[in-house]
């Protein structure tokens, strides 16, 4: 009988990426989508690449909510999934910070919520529980300088706390032997890609490099660029999370596991090889930095001596994780996870060409 997976989700990127590996699989998707007045996202479908799979009855969407238990009783007793990617999030850290109720009420309580209608309606299912780096926000970084399994979470803002809360939650209908909830928890570092949000700093700048190539904006504002991630190619990634729950359906062995590229880089060296894509040869100066070298609010970077980057404090971050580096030891040997499938340089360039391409499509 052919496989079932139940994705939540389903049309954000990692929803998106990993349907379409689930699909290779062999496996047929139930994506969950919000009401709204678009209930049927048929512009979204197209650009995600999914609505091949619907015409070819591989996908379906099923209309609920994390936050209504009943939607979710409903698709689970109608799909009988054997595996369940709980994906569906608010993730925007900054934007986070101005509605702590709705990102604890989606991040929190709707993970709980899905995994209490698994564990009435399908017990036997294995579900994925999608966690963050974000969970390791005040890190001691002389201890901690690269974060792995072992690290303590010690979250530092509004979207980390409720995700740590929905960890927690996930532990203890695991460990409780009433329920032996069978779910694994991925914490993943930044991952982007072609269709990342355009909020979210690395899409923000490819998009913004082409916009510049095309003559249609002068500059792009930035907030910390000293900030450093570990940034990731996300088609991996889902990789990763199918892995997961795999290796816990053949082991019966239920672990956690950090994904990452165990590189890291800074906000201004993205920008670099960003701009490197579009202008090989340009001679690129950052100015305006304090003593140290770190930016200030005069901070610029010229491009052939036109100012392309600026600081704008709107972007600053009172609560801003300044560092995050993974150590992905464990997924590499457990799950045969290749942190370097695609380097930081190659997606970006696929990112940039791809907003070049967005650019040149829409003039
Ligand atoms: O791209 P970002 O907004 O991603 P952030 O906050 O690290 O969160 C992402 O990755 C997490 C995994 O660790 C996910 F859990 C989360 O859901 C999300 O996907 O910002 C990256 C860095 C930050 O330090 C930020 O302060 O870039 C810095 N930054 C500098 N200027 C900026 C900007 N970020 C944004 N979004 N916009 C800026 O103008």
């Amino acid at each position: 009988m052919q496989k079932r997976a139940f994705v939540t989700g389903v049309t954000g990127q990692d929803g998106a990426y990993l349907t379409r590996l689930l699909v290779k699989l062999g496996y047929f998707v139930v994506g969950l989508v919000r009401c709204t007045s678009d209930y049927y996202p048929e512009g979204r479908l197209r650009l995600l690449e999914l609505r091949d799979y619907m015409a070819q009855g591989q996908f379906v969407l099923e209309l609920g909510n994390l936050l209504s238990p009943t939607s979710l009783h409903h698709i689970l007793e109608k799909y009988k999934p054997q595996m369940l990617f709980n994906l569906a999030a608010f993730t925007h850290v900054q934007f986070a910070e101005q509605m702590p109720e709705e990102v604890q009420a989606t991040n929190h309580y709707g993970a709980v919520n899905l995994l209490q209608a698994m564990l009435n309606v399908c017990p036997a299912c294995y579900m994925y529980q999608a966690l963050t780096s974000e969970l390791f926000g005040k890190a001691d970084l002389s201890q901690y300088p690269v974060q792995n399994e072992d690290t303590p979470f010690t979250p530092a803002g509004v979207y980390g706390k409720s995700k740590y809360d929905a960890y927690c939650a996930m532990r203890m209908f695991r460990a409780d032997p009433h329920f032996r909830a069978k779910v694994v928890c991925g914490i993943l570092f930044n991952h982007e890609s072609e269709i990342r949000g355009v909020q979210f700093v690395t899409r923000k700048i490819t998009r913004a490099v082409a916009m510049i190539l095309a003559g249609l904006q002068e500059c792009i504002e930035l907030g910390n660029v000293d900030a450093v991630r570990d940034w990731g190619y996300a088609p991996d990634y889902v990789w990763a999370m199918h892995a997961m729950v795999e290796r816990a359906r053949k082991t019966g062995e239920l672990r956690d596991y950090v994904i990452g590229t165990g590189e890291h880089r800074s906000v201004r060296e993205l920008v670099q090889t960003a701009f490197r894509v579009a202008y090989p040869t340009a001679k690129m100066v950052w100015e305006g930095d304090d003593a140290t070298g770190r930016c200030t609010e005069n901070t610029v970077l010229r491009v052939d001596g036109a100012v392309r980057v600026r600081i704008n404090p709107r972007f600053f971050r009172p609560k801003e994780v300044p560092y995050l580096c993974c150590d992905p030891t464990r997924a590499i040997q457990e799950l045969d996870w290749n942190p370097r499938q695609t380097s930081f340089e190659e997606m970006i360039r696929r990112m940039v060409e791809h907003d070049i391409a967005l650019v040149s499509a829409s003039a």
